[in-house]
């Protein structure tokens, strides 16, 4: 029986990973296999951790876009299928990423017909940045570039998530859908909040449908689409934390975050989305989120924890440049640990501009 293929698209913060936790619980409780692939710019990827301490089998694809590689994504999914013998695949591409459907969702319908049925792509809409955008304030915080890739994403969806209801008053939230009905009048949309599940037995019923759908495919400049991508520094960075007493995990992930909030405002850039995770050595683990620059950092998932030591992973993507990005937010980890008593080693440092996207594989026209 061949595996479906579901793949949840959107933007930097949209709620990729929550939701994918959703509906692989909401899978499992169907009686379902559920396998997922995580993809980054880079290594060391908090989704990945996080995912895994939820007790998910998952596989990663590091270093570049699904897109640039197909090949190690159909690997990736083929581990999976050889430990897990999944019923779904569940994917979630990196959030700056756009024309997936000619690069990944039909090379994958095409040529791996007879082993994945790909369900409709849908997209999650991140209302903090895609509102401004829509009501064509100043690009949402990004340049009209980085505002071009967010367009791009919801422009070849099957279907958008409106995701964060239970964040939004019933008047925004029909704003919001008036909006977006409005830029995207033959897409069909849906409200959710992968945070409460609200809506995910719609979001669920369509992606279990079958039909013309993956075929959207964009026309698009890859010029601006790398140029808006380069826009965003990327860091993900690796500490060992130890002390010689217990100390708060969640209250040192939650200064931590606040920290950076103040790094990235000193530094001047739009935050697309700032993640860290604090695992202990049992893979317990805190999980804290910043997802745009005027909406508060979060402690998304408690630990509970005063371990004495821990692993901490940084995951930063933010309009500014790398290199000071990485330089800044590690001297605001040393001295926050510093103060709380907590000596801290950086292990690995990646910070980068994403690279022009060079797909393995477009399709210029759909064909299946
Ligand atoms: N209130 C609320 N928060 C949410 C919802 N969905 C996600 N979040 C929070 O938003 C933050 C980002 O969510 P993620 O699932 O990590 O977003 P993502 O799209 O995977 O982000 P990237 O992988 O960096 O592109 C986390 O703090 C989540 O807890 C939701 O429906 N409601
Ligand atoms: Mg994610």
């Amino acid at each position: 029986m061949s595996a479906r293929f579901v793949m949840v698209g959107g933007f930097l913060g949209a709620g990729k990973t929550t939701t994918v936790a959703r509906l692989a619980k909401l899978y499992q409780a169907r009686g379902l296999r559920v396998g997922v692939v995580t993809n980054d710019q880079a290594h060391d990827l908090v989704d990945t951790n996080a995912l895994r301490a939820q007790g998910l089998a998952v596989e990663e694809v590091p270093g570049a876009c699904f897109c640039c590689r197909f090949d190690d994504l159909v690997g990736r999914v083929g581990a999976l299928e050889g430990a897990q013998r999944p019923d779904v695949i569940l994917a979630e591409p990196v959030g700056s990423c756009t024309d997936l459907v000619a690069t990944v969702v039909q090379p994958l319908k095409d040529l791996y017909a007879g082993r994945f049925e790909v369900a409709p792509y849908a997209v999650l809409f991140k209302p903090s940045h895609g509102l401004r955008i829509l009501r064509n304030q100043p690009a949402g915080g990004f340049s009209p570039k980085a505002a071009y890739i967010f367009t791009k994403q919801l422009e070849e969806a099957d279907a958008i998530v409106i995701n964060r209801i239970d964040e939004l008053s019933a008047r925004e939230a029909e704003e919001l859908e008036t909006l977006v009905r409005a830029r995207f009048p033959n897409t069909p949309v849906l409200r959710a909040s992968a945070a409460t599940g609200a809506g995910f037995d719609a979001f669920a019923e369509l992606l279990s449908q079958s039909g013309g759908f993956g075929r959207k495919i964009l026309s698009i400049d890859y010029d601006t689409y790398a140029e808006g991508e380069a826009e965003l520094g990327w860091l993900n960075a690796t500490a060992r934390l130890t002390s010689d007493a217990p100390f708060d995990l969640d209250a040192l992930v939650s200064a931590l975050l606040h920290d950076m909030a103040a790094v990235c405002r000193a530094l001047g850039g739009e935050v697309a989305h700032l993640k860290l995770i604090g695992m202990d050595d049992a893979s317990a683990f805190a999980v804290g989120n910043l997802v745009s620059s005027d909406t508060e950092p979060k402690l998304s998932l408690p630990s509970g924890l005063k371990p004495t030591a821990a692993d901490l992973i940084v995951n930063a993507r933010v309009a500014v440049d790398p290199a000071a990005l990485e330089a800044e937010v590690k001297r605001a980890v040393s001295e926050r640990c510093a103060a709380l008593g907590v000596r801290a080693e950086f292990r690995t440092s990646q910070s980068l501009r994403p690279g022009r996207p060079v797909p393995t594989h477009r399709y210029a026209t759909a064909a299946t």
